[in-house]
Protein backbone atom coordinates (compact mmCIF):
# COMPACT_ATOMS: atom_id res chain seq x y z
CA UNK A 1 0.00 0.00 0.00
CA UNK A 2 2.77 2.52 0.93
CA UNK A 3 4.08 2.12 -2.71
CA UNK A 4 0.85 2.83 -4.08
CA UNK A 5 0.70 6.21 -1.89
CA UNK A 6 4.09 6.93 -3.20
CA UNK A 7 3.00 6.77 -6.60
CA UNK A 8 -0.14 8.48 -6.28
CA UNK A 9 2.01 11.45 -4.34
CA UNK A 10 3.98 11.27 -7.57
CA UNK A 11 1.18 11.81 -9.67
CA UNK A 12 -0.59 14.54 -8.03
CA UNK A 13 1.71 16.03 -5.67
CA UNK A 14 2.40 14.95 -1.80
CA UNK A 15 0.10 17.63 -0.62
CA UNK A 16 -2.55 16.36 -2.85
CA UNK A 17 -2.76 12.78 -1.13
CA UNK A 18 -4.41 13.00 2.36
CA UNK A 19 -4.11 10.41 4.41
CA UNK A 20 -4.64 9.26 8.19
CA UNK A 21 -1.25 9.27 8.41
CA UNK A 22 -1.08 13.31 9.14
CA UNK A 23 -2.43 13.46 12.66
CA UNK A 24 -3.30 17.23 11.34
CA UNK A 25 -5.46 16.48 8.17
CA UNK A 26 -9.13 15.59 9.21
CA UNK A 27 -10.55 13.55 6.15
CA UNK A 28 -14.27 13.30 8.17
CA UNK A 29 -15.38 15.50 5.13
CA UNK A 30 -14.67 12.92 2.42
CA UNK A 31 -15.60 10.24 4.48
CA UNK A 32 -19.20 10.81 6.03
CA UNK A 33 -22.16 11.05 3.79
CA UNK A 34 -24.13 14.37 3.50
CA UNK A 35 -27.34 12.32 5.90
CA UNK A 36 -24.66 11.24 8.30
CA UNK A 37 -25.48 7.71 7.94
CA UNK A 38 -22.28 6.97 6.98
CA UNK A 39 -19.17 6.81 8.35
CA UNK A 40 -15.97 5.54 6.33
CA UNK A 41 -12.30 5.33 6.49
CA UNK A 42 -10.40 6.01 3.05
CA UNK A 43 -7.23 4.45 2.61
CA UNK A 44 -6.09 8.19 1.22
CA UNK A 45 -8.57 11.35 -0.40
CA UNK A 46 -6.48 11.77 -3.73
CA UNK A 47 -7.18 15.35 -5.75
CA UNK A 48 -6.11 15.22 -9.25
CA UNK A 49 -5.80 18.79 -11.07
CA UNK A 50 -6.28 17.56 -14.51
CA UNK A 51 -7.49 14.48 -16.84
CA UNK A 52 -4.13 13.08 -17.16
CA UNK A 53 -3.69 12.63 -13.26
CA UNK A 54 -6.80 10.97 -12.94
CA UNK A 55 -6.05 8.66 -15.81
CA UNK A 56 -2.48 8.04 -13.95
CA UNK A 57 -4.60 7.68 -10.19
CA UNK A 58 -6.55 5.11 -11.92
CA UNK A 59 -4.18 3.08 -13.71
CA UNK A 60 -2.11 2.60 -10.23
CA UNK A 61 -5.34 1.64 -8.50
CA UNK A 62 -6.06 -0.89 -11.15
CA UNK A 63 -2.36 -2.14 -10.74
CA UNK A 64 -2.59 -2.82 -7.07
CA UNK A 65 -6.43 -3.99 -7.11
CA UNK A 66 -7.37 -0.85 -5.03
CA UNK A 67 -11.15 0.34 -5.21
CA UNK A 68 -11.62 3.95 -6.20
CA UNK A 69 -14.93 6.50 -4.70
CA UNK A 70 -14.91 8.59 -7.48
CA UNK A 71 -16.33 12.57 -5.08
CA UNK A 72 -17.52 15.52 -6.63
CA UNK A 73 -19.76 17.80 -4.31
CA UNK A 74 -20.30 14.59 -1.30
CA UNK A 75 -23.98 16.01 -1.62
CA UNK A 76 -25.53 12.41 -2.69
CA UNK A 77 -27.86 11.04 -0.36
CA UNK A 78 -27.81 7.10 -0.96
CA UNK A 79 -24.32 6.64 0.43
CA UNK A 80 -22.63 6.49 -2.44
CA UNK A 81 -19.79 8.83 -2.42
CA UNK A 82 -18.31 7.93 0.79
CA UNK A 83 -15.58 4.66 1.67
CA UNK A 84 -16.57 1.48 3.12
CA UNK A 85 -15.22 1.29 6.84
CA UNK A 86 -12.44 -1.06 5.49
CA UNK A 87 -9.88 1.81 5.48
CA UNK A 88 -8.64 0.54 1.57
CA UNK A 89 -10.74 2.24 -0.29
CA UNK A 90 -9.30 5.94 -2.28
CA UNK A 91 -11.83 9.05 -2.56
CA UNK A 92 -10.76 10.53 -5.86
CA UNK A 93 -12.15 14.18 -5.20
CA UNK A 94 -12.74 16.06 -8.79
CA UNK A 95 -13.02 19.54 -6.54
CA UNK A 96 -9.90 20.71 -8.21
CA UNK A 97 -11.07 19.84 -11.66
CA UNK A 98 -12.97 23.13 -11.91
CA UNK A 99 -12.69 25.07 -14.93
CA UNK A 100 -15.03 26.24 -17.95
CA UNK A 101 -13.17 24.31 -20.66
CA UNK A 102 -15.49 26.71 -22.99
CA UNK A 103 -18.65 28.11 -24.05
CA UNK A 104 -19.89 27.92 -27.89
CA UNK A 105 -23.08 30.37 -28.42
CA UNK A 106 -24.23 29.10 -31.75
CA UNK A 107 -24.03 24.94 -30.67
CA UNK A 108 -25.90 26.49 -27.48
CA UNK A 109 -23.37 24.20 -25.40
CA UNK A 110 -20.55 24.82 -22.48
CA UNK A 111 -17.74 21.92 -21.85
CA UNK A 112 -16.65 21.82 -18.07
CA UNK A 113 -14.77 20.02 -16.07
CA UNK A 114 -16.42 17.32 -13.92
CA UNK A 115 -15.44 19.27 -10.27
CA UNK A 116 -17.25 22.40 -11.36
CA UNK A 117 -19.95 23.85 -8.80
CA UNK A 118 -23.42 23.35 -10.30
CA UNK A 119 -24.01 26.90 -8.93
CA UNK A 120 -20.75 28.26 -10.64
CA UNK A 121 -21.71 26.81 -14.29
CA UNK A 122 -25.23 28.17 -13.84
CA UNK A 123 -23.60 31.56 -13.14
CA UNK A 124 -21.07 31.17 -15.71
CA UNK A 125 -23.80 30.53 -18.27
CA UNK A 126 -25.84 33.62 -17.38
CA UNK A 127 -23.31 35.42 -17.72
CA UNK A 128 -22.67 34.28 -21.34
CA UNK A 129 -26.80 35.54 -21.51
CA UNK A 130 -27.57 31.35 -21.41
CA UNK A 131 -29.60 29.42 -18.79
CA UNK A 132 -28.48 26.05 -17.68
CA UNK A 133 -31.46 24.70 -16.12
CA UNK A 134 -30.53 22.36 -13.70
CA UNK A 135 -31.39 23.29 -10.34
CA UNK A 136 -31.33 21.76 -7.06
CA UNK A 137 -30.92 22.61 -3.41
CA UNK A 138 -27.40 21.59 -3.16
CA UNK A 139 -26.11 23.18 -6.09
CA UNK A 140 -24.39 25.35 -3.79
CA UNK A 141 -21.51 22.33 -3.19
CA UNK A 142 -23.39 19.30 -5.74
CA UNK A 143 -20.96 19.46 -8.76
CA UNK A 144 -21.46 18.78 -12.33
CA UNK A 145 -19.44 15.40 -12.29
CA UNK A 146 -21.66 14.21 -9.25
CA UNK A 147 -24.73 15.31 -10.98
CA UNK A 148 -24.19 13.68 -14.17
CA UNK A 149 -23.26 10.45 -12.49
CA UNK A 150 -26.41 10.21 -10.50
CA UNK A 151 -28.44 11.67 -13.89
CA UNK A 152 -29.59 14.34 -11.00
CA UNK A 153 -33.24 15.89 -11.56
CA UNK A 154 -34.29 18.93 -9.07
CA UNK A 155 -36.54 21.44 -10.14
CA UNK A 156 -36.81 22.08 -13.78
CA UNK A 157 -37.11 19.08 -15.02
CA UNK A 158 -40.78 19.23 -16.05
CA UNK A 159 -39.45 21.61 -18.90
CA UNK A 160 -35.59 20.97 -19.28
CA UNK A 161 -35.42 16.79 -18.41
CA UNK A 162 -32.75 15.23 -16.32
CA UNK A 163 -28.97 15.64 -15.66
CA UNK A 164 -28.83 12.80 -18.76
CA UNK A 165 -31.23 15.32 -21.09
CA UNK A 166 -28.92 18.38 -20.71
CA UNK A 167 -25.76 16.47 -22.02
CA UNK A 168 -24.32 15.92 -25.46
CA UNK A 169 -20.90 14.85 -24.32
CA UNK A 170 -18.22 13.34 -21.86
CA UNK A 171 -14.73 12.82 -21.46
CA UNK A 172 -14.49 9.65 -19.05
CA UNK A 173 -11.51 7.77 -17.45
CA UNK A 174 -12.39 4.07 -17.92
CA UNK A 175 -11.31 1.39 -14.91
CA UNK A 176 -8.62 0.72 -16.65
CA UNK A 177 -6.86 3.74 -16.73
CA UNK A 178 -7.93 4.85 -20.68
CA UNK A 179 -9.16 8.53 -21.55
CA UNK A 180 -12.60 8.35 -23.65
CA UNK A 181 -12.99 11.42 -25.48
CA UNK A 182 -16.49 11.77 -25.95
CA UNK A 183 -16.74 15.89 -25.81
CA UNK A 184 -18.68 15.78 -29.23
CA UNK A 185 -21.64 18.67 -28.17
CA UNK A 186 -23.43 16.62 -31.26
CA UNK A 187 -26.89 16.66 -31.29
CA UNK A 188 -27.45 13.84 -33.60
CA UNK A 189 -24.71 11.02 -33.61
CA UNK A 190 -25.92 7.13 -34.07
CA UNK A 191 -22.31 5.69 -34.36
CA UNK A 192 -23.15 2.56 -32.37
CA UNK A 193 -23.94 1.77 -28.56
CA UNK A 194 -24.78 5.52 -26.75
CA UNK A 195 -22.26 5.11 -24.05
CA UNK A 196 -22.69 8.85 -22.64
CA UNK A 197 -26.23 7.67 -21.74
CA UNK A 198 -24.29 4.33 -20.19
CA UNK A 199 -22.14 6.53 -17.87
CA UNK A 200 -24.76 9.16 -17.23
CA UNK A 201 -26.17 7.53 -13.68
CA UNK A 202 -23.62 4.97 -13.22
CA UNK A 203 -22.91 6.17 -9.44
CA UNK A 204 -18.84 5.79 -10.47
CA UNK A 205 -19.09 2.40 -10.99
CA UNK A 206 -18.30 2.52 -14.41
CA UNK A 207 -15.75 5.15 -14.76
CA UNK A 208 -15.08 8.71 -13.83
CA UNK A 209 -16.45 11.56 -15.65
CA UNK A 210 -13.89 13.98 -16.12
CA UNK A 211 -15.47 16.69 -18.41
CA UNK A 212 -18.81 16.87 -20.47
CA UNK A 213 -20.56 19.10 -23.02
CA UNK A 214 -24.08 20.29 -21.43
CA UNK A 215 -26.79 22.36 -23.48
CA UNK A 216 -27.38 26.01 -22.79
CA UNK A 217 -30.72 27.57 -23.26
CA UNK A 218 -31.95 30.98 -23.86
CA UNK A 219 -32.91 32.80 -20.89
CA UNK A 220 -36.31 33.86 -20.46
CA UNK A 221 -37.71 37.61 -20.34
CA UNK A 222 -39.34 36.52 -17.25
CA UNK A 223 -39.97 33.65 -14.19
CA UNK A 224 -43.17 33.82 -12.60
CA UNK A 225 -43.80 31.67 -8.90
CA UNK A 226 -46.81 30.87 -7.85
CA UNK A 227 -47.78 28.93 -4.42
CA UNK A 228 -50.83 27.63 -4.13
CA UNK A 229 -52.96 25.41 -1.51
CA UNK A 230 -54.73 22.72 -2.99
CA UNK A 231 -57.04 20.70 -1.12
CA UNK A 232 -56.34 17.34 -1.91
CA UNK A 233 -53.45 15.35 -3.97
CA UNK A 234 -55.75 14.25 -6.56
CA UNK A 235 -56.85 18.47 -7.29
CA UNK A 236 -53.11 19.18 -7.31
CA UNK A 237 -52.81 16.08 -10.06
CA UNK A 238 -55.74 18.09 -11.90
CA UNK A 239 -53.73 21.23 -11.30
CA UNK A 240 -50.70 20.13 -13.32
CA UNK A 241 -53.20 18.85 -15.96
CA UNK A 242 -54.15 22.92 -16.48
CA UNK A 243 -50.93 24.11 -15.92
CA UNK A 244 -49.48 22.02 -18.37
CA UNK A 245 -52.71 23.09 -20.97
CA UNK A 246 -52.49 26.69 -20.32
CA UNK A 247 -48.41 27.54 -20.10
CA UNK A 248 -47.03 24.72 -22.64
CA UNK A 249 -43.66 24.99 -22.75
CA UNK A 250 -43.38 27.86 -20.12
CA UNK A 251 -44.50 25.48 -17.11
CA UNK A 252 -40.84 25.06 -15.71
CA UNK A 253 -41.46 23.50 -12.30
CA UNK A 254 -44.59 22.14 -10.77
CA UNK A 255 -43.56 21.07 -6.60
CA UNK A 256 -45.70 20.04 -3.87
CA UNK A 257 -45.62 19.87 -0.90
CA UNK A 258 -47.30 18.33 2.40
CA UNK A 259 -48.39 20.24 5.33
CA UNK A 260 -46.04 18.28 7.69
CA UNK A 261 -42.92 18.96 5.31
CA UNK A 262 -43.66 22.54 5.52
CA UNK A 263 -44.62 22.68 9.35
CA UNK A 264 -40.89 21.21 9.95
CA UNK A 265 -39.63 23.91 7.78
CA UNK A 266 -42.01 26.71 9.48
CA UNK A 267 -40.75 24.88 12.86
CA UNK A 268 -36.88 25.33 11.81
CA UNK A 269 -36.55 27.84 9.61
CA UNK A 270 -39.50 30.50 11.16
CA UNK A 271 -37.85 33.20 9.27
CA UNK A 272 -38.42 31.58 5.92
CA UNK A 273 -42.43 32.71 7.12
CA UNK A 274 -44.35 29.80 5.32
CA UNK A 275 -47.60 30.77 3.40
CA UNK A 276 -51.07 29.01 3.24
CA UNK A 277 -49.88 25.71 5.11
CA UNK A 278 -51.90 25.86 8.06
CA UNK A 279 -55.28 25.20 6.24
CA UNK A 280 -54.91 22.93 3.82
CA UNK A 281 -52.85 19.49 3.50
CA UNK A 282 -51.03 19.89 0.24
CA UNK A 283 -49.28 23.26 -1.62
CA UNK A 284 -48.08 23.62 -5.01
CA UNK A 285 -45.21 25.56 -6.33
CA UNK A 286 -45.37 26.64 -9.51
CA UNK A 287 -43.21 28.29 -12.03
CA UNK A 288 -43.67 29.69 -15.15
CA UNK A 289 -40.91 31.04 -17.80
CA UNK A 290 -42.22 33.03 -20.59
CA UNK A 291 -40.25 34.13 -23.54
CA UNK A 292 -42.02 37.32 -23.99
CA UNK A 293 -42.04 39.40 -21.06
CA UNK A 294 -43.33 39.51 -17.50
CA UNK A 295 -46.95 40.87 -18.07
CA UNK A 296 -47.46 37.88 -20.20
CA UNK A 297 -46.35 35.96 -17.76
CA UNK A 298 -48.52 36.84 -15.36
CA UNK A 299 -51.39 36.93 -17.49
CA UNK A 300 -51.51 33.54 -17.82
CA UNK A 301 -50.36 32.66 -14.70
CA UNK A 302 -53.28 35.12 -13.09
CA UNK A 303 -56.02 33.06 -16.25
CA UNK A 304 -54.98 29.67 -14.47
CA UNK A 305 -55.33 30.61 -10.96
CA UNK A 306 -58.46 31.35 -11.56
CA UNK A 307 -59.57 28.26 -13.66
CA UNK A 308 -58.11 26.70 -11.21
CA UNK A 309 -60.04 27.91 -8.68
CA UNK A 310 -63.64 28.15 -10.54
CA UNK A 311 -62.70 24.20 -10.79
CA UNK A 312 -62.14 23.84 -6.99
CA UNK A 313 -58.35 22.69 -7.45
CA UNK A 314 -57.00 25.81 -5.74
CA UNK A 315 -58.60 27.00 -2.70
CA UNK A 316 -56.13 30.15 -2.21
CA UNK A 317 -52.69 31.51 -3.69
CA UNK A 318 -50.09 33.72 -4.27
CA UNK A 319 -47.66 35.40 -7.34
CA UNK A 320 -44.61 36.72 -6.22
CA UNK A 321 -44.34 40.25 -7.19
CA UNK A 322 -40.86 40.08 -7.78
CA UNK A 323 -37.93 37.99 -7.88
CA UNK A 324 -36.83 38.32 -4.41
CA UNK A 325 -40.37 37.07 -3.71
CA UNK A 326 -39.97 34.38 -5.62
CA UNK A 327 -36.51 33.45 -4.34
CA UNK A 328 -38.22 33.53 -0.78
CA UNK A 329 -41.11 31.17 -2.31
CA UNK A 330 -38.49 28.44 -3.68
CA UNK A 331 -36.17 28.85 -0.53
CA UNK A 332 -38.58 27.38 1.48
CA UNK A 333 -39.27 24.25 -1.28
CA UNK A 334 -35.47 23.88 -0.92
CA UNK A 335 -35.49 24.24 2.45
CA UNK A 336 -37.59 20.76 3.43
CA UNK A 337 -34.28 18.66 3.16
CA UNK A 338 -32.66 20.27 5.96
CA UNK A 339 -35.10 21.06 8.18
CA UNK A 340 -35.86 17.21 7.97
CA UNK A 341 -32.56 16.72 9.23
CA UNK A 342 -32.72 19.39 11.75
CA UNK A 343 -35.90 17.20 13.29
CA UNK A 344 -33.82 13.70 13.46
CA UNK A 345 -32.66 11.39 11.32
CA UNK A 346 -35.71 9.73 9.12
CA UNK A 347 -35.90 7.32 6.40
CA UNK A 348 -36.06 8.89 2.78
CA UNK A 349 -37.74 7.39 -0.50
CA UNK A 350 -36.96 9.02 -3.47
CA UNK A 351 -39.87 7.50 -5.76
CA UNK A 352 -41.39 7.81 -9.60
CA UNK A 353 -45.36 6.78 -9.55
CA UNK A 354 -47.20 7.65 -13.00
CA UNK A 355 -48.21 11.02 -12.41
CA UNK A 356 -52.08 9.66 -12.50
CA UNK A 357 -51.70 7.01 -9.84
CA UNK A 358 -50.52 9.07 -7.11
CA UNK A 359 -53.07 9.94 -5.22
CA UNK A 360 -54.08 6.32 -5.21
CA UNK A 361 -50.77 5.73 -4.05
CA UNK A 362 -50.28 8.24 -1.39
CA UNK A 363 -54.06 6.95 0.23
CA UNK A 364 -52.50 3.41 -0.08
CA UNK A 365 -49.36 3.75 1.32
CA UNK A 366 -49.91 6.26 4.22
CA UNK A 367 -52.53 3.96 5.06
CA UNK A 368 -50.31 1.15 5.02
CA UNK A 369 -47.77 3.18 7.26
CA UNK A 370 -49.96 4.58 10.08
CA UNK A 371 -51.53 0.60 10.32
CA UNK A 372 -48.03 -0.40 11.24
CA UNK A 373 -46.39 2.24 13.14
CA UNK A 374 -49.13 4.46 15.09
CA UNK A 375 -48.00 8.21 15.08
CA UNK A 376 -45.29 7.80 12.45
CA UNK A 377 -44.85 11.03 10.65
CA UNK A 378 -44.65 11.08 6.57
CA UNK A 379 -42.71 13.76 5.01
CA UNK A 380 -44.20 13.57 1.72
CA UNK A 381 -42.89 16.46 -1.27
CA UNK A 382 -41.26 16.47 -4.17
CA UNK A 383 -41.51 17.01 -8.08
CA UNK A 384 -45.12 16.34 -8.74
CA UNK A 385 -44.50 17.39 -12.18
CA UNK A 386 -42.10 14.24 -13.00
CA UNK A 387 -44.13 11.72 -10.95
CA UNK A 388 -41.40 12.08 -8.37
CA UNK A 389 -42.33 12.17 -4.40
CA UNK A 390 -39.62 12.43 -1.66
CA UNK A 391 -41.90 10.17 0.77
CA UNK A 392 -39.88 10.48 4.04
CA UNK A 393 -40.55 8.69 6.78
CA UNK A 394 -40.28 10.32 10.51
CA UNK A 395 -40.05 8.80 13.73
CA UNK A 396 -43.43 9.38 15.97
CA UNK A 397 -43.46 12.18 17.89
CA UNK A 398 -40.91 11.59 21.06
CA UNK A 399 -38.75 8.36 19.63
CA UNK A 400 -35.57 7.96 19.81
CA UNK A 401 -34.89 9.00 16.10
CA UNK A 402 -31.59 6.29 15.42
CA UNK A 403 -33.36 3.70 17.16
CA UNK A 404 -36.04 4.61 15.13
CA UNK A 405 -34.15 4.76 11.49
CA UNK A 406 -31.92 1.26 13.28
CA UNK A 407 -34.71 -1.06 13.64
CA UNK A 408 -37.74 -0.29 11.33
CA UNK A 409 -35.76 0.88 8.03
CA UNK A 410 -36.00 -1.87 6.44
CA UNK A 411 -39.34 -2.88 7.56
CA UNK A 412 -40.54 0.90 6.56
CA UNK A 413 -39.00 0.38 2.97
CA UNK A 414 -40.03 -2.75 1.82
CA UNK A 415 -43.46 -1.29 2.79
CA UNK A 416 -43.11 1.35 0.73
CA UNK A 417 -41.35 -0.18 -2.22
CA UNK A 418 -43.91 -2.87 -2.38
CA UNK A 419 -46.83 -0.59 -2.81
CA UNK A 420 -44.88 1.79 -5.39
CA UNK A 421 -44.53 -1.71 -7.31
CA UNK A 422 -47.73 -2.21 -7.24
CA UNK A 423 -48.62 1.20 -8.63
CA UNK A 424 -45.56 0.34 -11.51
CA UNK A 425 -43.48 2.83 -9.92
CA UNK A 426 -39.61 3.28 -9.39
CA UNK A 427 -37.54 2.85 -6.23
CA UNK A 428 -35.20 5.45 -7.13
CA UNK A 429 -36.27 8.44 -9.26
CA UNK A 430 -32.96 10.93 -8.71
CA UNK A 431 -31.14 9.76 -6.05
CA UNK A 432 -29.86 6.91 -7.18
CA UNK A 433 -29.04 3.40 -5.85
CA UNK A 434 -25.66 3.84 -4.16
CA UNK A 435 -24.61 2.18 -1.30
CA UNK A 436 -28.30 2.11 0.47
CA UNK A 437 -30.59 0.83 -1.91
CA UNK A 438 -27.82 -1.87 -3.39
CA UNK A 439 -29.54 -5.04 -1.19
CA UNK A 440 -33.03 -3.59 -2.45
CA UNK A 441 -32.49 -3.42 -6.29
CA UNK A 442 -32.71 -7.08 -7.09
CA UNK A 443 -36.10 -7.50 -6.08
CA UNK A 444 -37.60 -4.58 -7.67
CA UNK A 445 -35.77 -4.49 -11.25
CA UNK A 446 -36.22 -6.65 -13.91
CA UNK A 447 -34.05 -9.53 -13.36
CA UNK A 448 -32.84 -9.74 -17.46
CA UNK A 449 -31.80 -5.84 -17.33
CA UNK A 450 -30.22 -6.83 -13.86
CA UNK A 451 -28.27 -9.28 -15.85
CA UNK A 452 -27.06 -6.97 -18.10
CA UNK A 453 -26.24 -3.98 -16.10
CA UNK A 454 -23.90 -7.05 -14.35
CA UNK A 455 -22.27 -8.53 -17.82
CA UNK A 456 -22.05 -4.50 -18.68
CA UNK A 457 -20.06 -3.50 -15.04
CA UNK A 458 -17.88 -6.82 -15.51
CA UNK A 459 -16.68 -6.01 -19.69
CA UNK A 460 -15.91 -2.55 -18.53
CA UNK A 461 -14.37 -3.22 -14.68
CA UNK A 462 -13.78 -6.80 -14.67
CA UNK A 463 -11.87 -5.76 -11.53
CA UNK A 464 -14.17 -4.24 -9.56
CA UNK A 465 -12.44 -1.66 -8.70
CA UNK A 466 -14.95 1.20 -9.60
CA UNK A 467 -16.87 2.10 -6.73
CA UNK A 468 -17.73 -1.30 -5.65
CA UNK A 469 -20.93 -2.36 -4.02
CA UNK A 470 -22.81 0.40 -4.98
CA UNK A 471 -25.34 0.24 -7.68
CA UNK A 472 -25.03 -3.26 -8.17
CA UNK A 473 -23.09 -6.20 -6.40
P1 LIG B 1 -21.40 13.08 -4.90
O1 LIG B 1 -22.32 13.05 -3.76
O2 LIG B 1 -19.99 13.39 -4.62
O3 LIG B 1 -21.47 11.67 -5.67
C1 LIG B 1 -22.70 11.08 -6.02
C2 LIG B 1 -22.44 9.82 -6.84
O4 LIG B 1 -21.86 10.15 -8.08
C3 LIG B 1 -21.48 8.84 -6.18
O5 LIG B 1 -21.85 7.54 -6.52
C4 LIG B 1 -20.14 9.18 -6.79
O6 LIG B 1 -19.25 8.10 -6.79
C5 LIG B 1 -20.56 9.57 -8.20
N1 LIG B 1 -19.70 10.59 -8.79
C6 LIG B 1 -19.40 11.82 -8.30
N2 LIG B 1 -18.60 12.46 -9.15
C7 LIG B 1 -18.38 11.63 -10.19
C8 LIG B 1 -17.62 11.72 -11.39
N3 LIG B 1 -16.92 12.82 -11.69
N4 LIG B 1 -17.61 10.67 -12.22
C9 LIG B 1 -18.31 9.55 -11.94
N5 LIG B 1 -19.04 9.41 -10.82
C10 LIG B 1 -19.08 10.43 -9.97
N6 LIG B 1 -30.64 15.15 -6.17
C11 LIG B 1 -31.53 15.27 -7.18
O7 LIG B 1 -31.46 14.52 -8.15
N7 LIG B 1 -32.52 16.22 -7.14
C12 LIG B 1 -32.65 17.08 -6.12
O8 LIG B 1 -33.56 17.89 -6.10
C13 LIG B 1 -31.71 16.99 -5.05
N8 LIG B 1 -31.78 17.83 -4.01
C14 LIG B 1 -30.89 17.73 -2.99
C15 LIG B 1 -30.98 18.59 -1.92
C16 LIG B 1 -30.10 18.51 -0.86
C17 LIG B 1 -30.21 19.46 0.29
C18 LIG B 1 -29.09 17.53 -0.89
C19 LIG B 1 -28.09 17.42 0.22
C20 LIG B 1 -28.98 16.65 -1.95
C21 LIG B 1 -29.89 16.74 -3.00
N9 LIG B 1 -29.82 15.87 -4.10
C22 LIG B 1 -30.71 15.98 -5.13
C23 LIG B 1 -28.81 14.80 -4.13
C24 LIG B 1 -27.43 15.25 -4.69
O9 LIG B 1 -27.24 16.61 -4.55
C25 LIG B 1 -27.30 14.87 -6.14
O10 LIG B 1 -27.29 13.48 -6.23
C26 LIG B 1 -26.05 15.42 -6.83
O11 LIG B 1 -26.16 15.15 -8.21
C27 LIG B 1 -24.76 14.82 -6.30
O12 LIG B 1 -23.66 15.60 -6.78
P2 LIG B 1 -22.28 15.57 -5.99
O13 LIG B 1 -21.27 16.31 -6.79
O14 LIG B 1 -22.47 16.01 -4.60
O15 LIG B 1 -21.95 14.02 -6.06
C1 LIG C 1 -35.30 17.59 -3.10
O1 LIG C 1 -36.08 17.45 -4.04
C2 LIG C 1 -34.18 16.60 -2.96
O2 LIG C 1 -35.36 18.53 -2.33
C3 LIG C 1 -34.04 16.00 -1.57
O3 LIG C 1 -34.24 15.62 -3.93
C4 LIG C 1 -35.20 15.15 -1.17
O4 LIG C 1 -34.67 15.27 1.15
C5 LIG C 1 -35.15 14.60 0.25
O5 LIG C 1 -35.66 13.51 0.45
ZN1 LIG D 1 -35.79 15.91 -5.38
Amino acid sequence: MNALLETLRQICGAQHVLTHDDPTTDLSAWETDWRQRVFGKALAVVRPANTAEVAAVVKACANSLTAIVPQGGNTGLVAGSVPDASGQQIVLSLQRMNTVRAIDPDNLTMTVDAGCILHNLQEAAEKAGFLFPLSLAAEGSCTIGGNLGTNAGGTQVVRYGNARELCLGLEVVTPLGEIWQGLTGLRKDNTGYDLRHLMIGSEGTLGVITAATIKLYPLPAARLTAWAAVPSMATAVQLLGMAHQQLGAGLTGFEVMGQFALSLTDKHFPNLRVPLYKDTPWCVLLENSDHESESHARHLFENLLEAAMNAGCVTDAVVAENMSQAQALWQIRESITSAQAQEGLNIKHDISIPISQIPAFVEATDAVLLKEIPGVRLVNFGHLGDGNLHYNVQAPQGQDDKVFVREMEDRVSTLVFESVARFKGSISAEHGIGSQKVDKLPRYKDPVALGMMRSIKQALDPQNIMNPGRVIR
